[in-house]
């Protein structure tokens, strides 16, 4: 049977675990023959968003441009997955309200800002309090989390594989999977 497309939507702090939990998922449906189009910042914020910096406005750009190039791939019949920090509910809203009902599933990885803070695996959120960088998702710029995603992950509590499996849950019930 053909996939019904659709956007798995990853929202949470920087090293909430997203891109993790992105990654393993693409690389589930990829075993089970799935076609899939992964969005994030690496392969984002240094093509098509390029241009972009990190405050207020460019992060409402930068989800602008993402939503619409994952409604447009969602178009092509490939499932989307996609990982940004998407701190703002009303870009959140906007990308959703470009999909039919259903084909879009957002999921709060709500790990504690706690637990990336002494994750750092980059050592931003030790510059963000040093103050050298300014405008850190958690520190000194607001996230606001969503008030009814499809699904919550706290990666500090629930292991990979088991998120993963909920997730392909997630998709057989929409007939993705
Ligand atoms: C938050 C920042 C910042 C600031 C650079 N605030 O965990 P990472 O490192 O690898 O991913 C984060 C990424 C954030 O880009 P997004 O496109 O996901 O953000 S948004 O959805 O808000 O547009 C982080 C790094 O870039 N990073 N500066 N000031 N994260």
């Amino acid at each position: 049977a053909q996939q019904v497309p659709v956007c798995i939507w990853f929202t949470g702090l920087s090293g909430s675990g997203k891109s993790t939990l992105a990654n393993a998922l693409e690389l589930e449906l990829f075993r089970r023959g799935r076609r899939t189009m992964l969005l994030d910042g690496d392969n984002v914020r240094h093509g098509l968003c390029r241009d972009l910096g990190m405050d207020d406005d460019a992060r409402h750009e930068n989800i602008r441009r993402v939503a619409e190039v994952a409604k447009l791939m969602t178009d092509a019949g490939l499932i989307v997955i996609s990982a940004f920090i998407s701190p703002f509910v009303r870009d959140r809203q906007i990308a959703r309200e470009l999909f039919i009902a259903g084909r879009f599933i957002e999921v709060y990885v709500e790990t504690p800002l706690e637990v990336c803070v002494q994750r750092d695996p980059k050592q931003l959120y030790a510059k963000a309090l040093r103050g050298e960088i300014k405008n850190f998702t958690g520190i000194d710029s607001s996230y606001e989390p969503p008030l009814a995603p499809e699904m919550r992950i706290d990666t500090s509590r629930m292991g990979l594989e088991e998120a993963v499996a909920n997730l392909c849950a997630a998709l057989e019930r929409v007939g993705s999977l």
